[in-house]
Order: structure tokens, then C-alpha cells, then sequence
């Protein structure tokens, strides 16, 4: 049962339900049906000033908390995400649009990242290194970095919440989050769940925004320590040249041009299975998403064949009907912006082999739903090619061999995430030596990433910081090294005169 309809969502600043500053709301929408569901502060600066000011004060005890305390209340945390898992499911497919099933993939991504994380706090493991000198103790600890900046997107509005803020708190952070103008349900209900199990006031604090206003304000505030963002690599650009400025430290995880590589001795309908599932669930909408399909010659008809028929029998429609496969895409914005990209790749010269259109039959015209597209014959310096859609749309380029394949995927500006079909294993083994993403599938689609492994990618798509795994609390610790000389005497090290 979903609960949030109408709603007008409040701030939560150090421990308090609490209107912003401005008095100037923004609209959350339901994309299936256009439907509104609730209002969300445009929040201010003064209002971001506010939370900084708890989480600052509130970060001088919560560091203090032992680690493995830290880790009970991600495991509180993880009792109630599972408690409510089917409630958050049903909230995000109304106002984020993904089908249910997938919501409730994600939240299932956001419960295990709780005990996961919530792990942690009993290791948090530093080294016992031997000192050069006699008498002497060396060793590394992590120590917290301060009050963490969190700006998350809508398409995984939970689980990246969850990728970034259990790092953070486990690690002794306390946190400043600006969720997504299109997702202020789920933050709600997320912050709703950091309330109940106990957290202390100002560790958590949630401020909404539309606009940059609120991120920005967040990125400059000089009492933010670390800014951790996941969304397109535009504002992640900017983000980071502003924090750059402020020799603050920033983790970013942006876009994807990911790419599937089918051989020509790969299984094809195994391969099918794996480009439905990566180009089009979530409506293409995921930053792992398959949008190119580099294919070898040989096999390129009866895989289009194969994957055009399979294509016809999805059902596009509101993600909350357990029947559908492709929802809609987030807002009006996104369907003109995949709009324009048909464009574009039909300027181009590739084939049109379906889709190309937003999908308007009957209800469908009350919401923001686009027809899966595929273009064929798409050259590898064509836009379409090369620049990020995020919507369900997927070209085609064929090709030679291993070695030209690899150079495709390879030759964009991003890095996230790519796969290979092929049932050769000299093949599998080159490509995962060789494909330059922070991801890489062997016979399975481009997405799926599992919360245990670090997330991210090279180039454009990130700046070296990873997302999930233990790889996330070096994003949210420092690391101190730390002598303890127990000679009485000084000893001085690199000079030899002990
Ligand atoms: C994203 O789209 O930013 O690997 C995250 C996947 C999901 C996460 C995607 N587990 O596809």
C-alpha cells in the first residue's frame, strides 16, 4: 500500500521534520500516468547551512561511537528496509517508474548493503606494519573524513543512497543527503527508517532541492568534507571543478556507453537473453545499460533476427502491473531528450530496425513511455555511438574480430561497465584483460553489479573512487599511519645513527 500520495515532503535537519526556508515547492510525478503525487521544497541555502551545522556538531560524538556500534544501527537499518521491502518497492515504481520486480531488486541491492556494510563495523581493518626501528610500532588506522556530502540520482534512488550513506556512517561521517527532484518519496521514506532505528540527531540529515541550488550549496559549504555523487557527467564536471577549487575531496560516478560483444561462436540466444535484459530493463535508464551491441559479421542477421523477434513480444506499461516488461522513463525531459537522439542516429545513415517513437497506444499517452530501439548498421563515429542516450536504445556495429571489437568498446569516453558472449575461452580471458571498464560480464549482460564489489569505471565515467565494496570506505576514511615508539629514547628514522 502506498501511503505518500499528496504528500508535501519536509526537510529532516538534525533530528526534525521541517519546512525549508523558501516557501517554493517542485512537483513529483508519477511517469506512468502523469499523475501527481507530492510536492518537494526547493530548498535553500540557508536551509543546507542549517544541516551542515547539525551534522558537524553531531559528527564530534557519532565519531566516537565504536565502529562496531556504528555497524548495529546499519543492521536496525537493515531489519526495517526488509520489513518494508514490498512498501519502498511499490513507492518507487510510482514515482521513479521501474517495474515492480526491478524495485524490488533494488531495494533488495539496499538491505544487503545494510548488513554488508553493517559488517564492516567490526572490521573498518587497518595494518600492524613492522617498524624499521628497534622498539618501535607502526601501524594504519582509518579514521573518519568528517561530514559527508551526498547528491544521488533517481534511477537507483535507493540502493545508491544506500551505496553511499552506510560507507559514510559506519566510517564515523555524519551526513548532508540531496536526493533526486524525482524521487523524493523514497528518501523520505528511507530517512523515515534512519529515524526509527535510533540514529542520533544530525547524523542523517536530508535536504531537498530542484535545481542546483541545494547541490551546489552542498559542494561549496566549507564544512562539507567529501562530496560523493552519482549522475550524469555534466554536473559531475562541474561539481567537480567547483570542489576542485576548494581542494575538497569528490567521488563521482557518471555515465556509461556500455557495450556488449556478441563472437561468432557465442550462444545467440543466451546473448539475446542477455541484450533484452541489459538494453531495455529499466528502460535503458541504468548507467550500466547495453547501448551498443558490437556483433561479429557472421553472426549479426540471425542475432538481429533473433533479438527483433523477442523485442516484439515486450510488454511496455505501468511497472506497477506485474505483467509489464518496460516501464516508463522519468519525466517529459527524458522522452524528448531520447527523441532527439532517434534523430540524430536516422541523420546519421543506421537502419531504424524498430522502435524510434514514444509508445502512446491507449493509457500509454498519460505517461512518458518510449518504444525499445534498435538501430543497425550504426558506424562507430556516429553520435549514437558514442554518447550517452539513457533510455531504451541500442546500436548495432559489426564487426571482424576480437581485436577490433575490443578497440570499439574501448575508443568512448567512458568506462563503466561491457560484456562478452563467446564460449572461447582464449576470447574470455583477452577481454577481460583488455576491456577498459571497472565492470566486465562474461556471457551475461552489462548490469546487475553485486554490492560486495566495487562499483565504477575509467575515463569520464568516474575519477578512481569506487561505489559499494569495501573499495567505498576509502571514499569515506582516511587513512593515518601511526608510531608508537617504546624505547625511551629518540630514534630517528632513514638516519642511521641509532
Ligand atoms: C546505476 O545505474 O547507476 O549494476 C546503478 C546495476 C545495478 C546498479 C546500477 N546494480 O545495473
Amino acid at each position: 500500500m502506498v501511503t505518500t500520495t499528496k504528500t508535501s515532503y519536509l526537510n529532516y535537519i538534525n533530528g526534525e521534520w521541517k519546512a525549508s526556508q523558501s516557501g517554493d515547492f517542485a512537483e513529483n510525478i508519477n511517469p506512468a500516468n502523469s499523475e501527481l503525487i507530492g510536492t518537494i521544497p526547493s530548498s535553500t541555502k540557508a536551509d543546507v547551512d542549517e544541516a551542515v551545522k547539525a551534522a558537524k556538531m553531531a559528527q564530534k560524538t557519532w565519531r566516537l561511537v565504536p565502529a562496531p556500534e556504528r555497524g548495529e544501527y546499519l543492521f536496525r537499518i537493515g531489519e526495517l528496509l526488509r520489513e518494508r521491502k514490498e512498501h519502498l518497492a511499490q513507492t518507487l515504481t510510482k514515482e521513479m517508474g521501474k517495474v515492480i520486480d526491478e524495485a524490488r531488486g533494488e531495494v533488495q541491492e539496499a538491505i544487503d548493503m545494510a548488513y554488508y556494510m553493517g559488517g564492516e563495523g567490526r572490521r573498518l581493518f587497518g595494518q600492524t606494519v613492522p617498524s624499521e626501528l628497534p622498539n618501535k610500532q607502526a601501524m594504519s588506522m582509518r579514521v573518519p573524513v568528517g561530514v559527508a556530502g551526498l547528491i544521488t540520482p533517481w534511477n537507483f534512488p535507493i540502493a545508491i543512497a544506500s551505496w553511499k550513506s552506510f560507507p559514510a556512517l559506519v566510517g564515523g561521517n555524519t551526513v548532508v543527503w540531496k536526493p533526486a527532484t524525482d524521487t523524493p518519496a523514497l528518501a523520505y521514506e528511507f530517512v523515515k527508517i534512519f529515524e526509527e532505528a535510533g540514529l542520533p540527531k544530525g547524523v542523517i540529515n536530508l535536504v531537498y532541492g530542484s535545481g542546483s541550488t541545494v547541490g551546489n550549496a552542498i559542494v561549496e559549504h566549507p564544512d562539507i568534507d567529501i562530496v560523493s555523487f552519482t549522475g550524469s557527467t555534466e554536473t559531475g564536471s562541474d561539481i567537480s571543478s567547483r570542489a576542485g577549487k576548494l581542494l575538497k575531496r569528490v567521488s563521482l560516478e557518471m555515465g556509461g556507453k556500455n557495450a556488449i560483444i556478441v563472437m561468432e561462436d557465442a550462444d545467440l540466444n543466451l546473448a539475446v537473453d542477455g541484450i533484452l535484459w541489459s538494453a531495455f530493463g529499466t528502460a535503458g535508464q541504468r548507467c550500466t545499460a547495453t547501448s551498443r551491441l558490437i556483433v561479429h559479421r557472421d553472426v549479426k542477421e540471425k542475432l538481429e533476427t533473433l533479438l527483433l523477434k523477442r523485442i516484439d513480444e515486450l510488454k511496455i506499461g505501468d511497472g506497477a502491473d506485474e505483467e509489464v516488461d518496460i516501464g516508463p522513463v522519468i519525466n517529459k525531459k527524458a522522452l524528448e531528450q531520447i527523441s532527439h537522439y532517434i534523430k540524430i542516429g536516422k541523420d546519421e545513415g543506421a537502419t531504424l530496425l524498430c522502435g524510434g517513437e514514444a509508445a502512446t497506444d491507449g493509457n500509454l499517452s498519460n505517461g512518458f513511455y518510449f518504444q525499445p530501439t534498435v538501430f543497425s548498421d550504426v558506424d562507430r563515429d556516429m553520435r549514437i555511438a558514442k554518447e550517452e542516450i539513457f533510455g531504451p536504445v541500442l546500436s548495432i556495429i559489426s564487426v571482424s574480430s576480437l581485436e577490433e571489437a575490443i578497440d570499439i568498446n574501448n575508443e568512448v569516453n567512458y568506462g563503466l561497465s561491457s560484456s562478452i558472449f563467446t564460449n572461447d575461452t582464449n576470447k574470455t580471458f583477452k577481454a577481460m584483460r583488455d576491456l577498459d571498464t571497472g565492470i566486465v560480464y562474461i556471457n551475461a549482460g552489462t548490469t546487475g553489479a553485486e554490492i560486495h564489489l566495487p562499483f565504477g569505471g575509467t575515463k569520464h565515467t568516474g575519477n578512481g573512487h569506487r561505489d559499494s565494496g569495501v573499495a567505498a570506505l576509502d571514499v569515506f576514511t582516511e587513512w593515518r599511519s601511526v608510531y608508537v615508539d617504546y624505547s625511551g629514547h629518540l630514534q630517528r628514522a632513514q638516519i642511521d645513527n641509532n
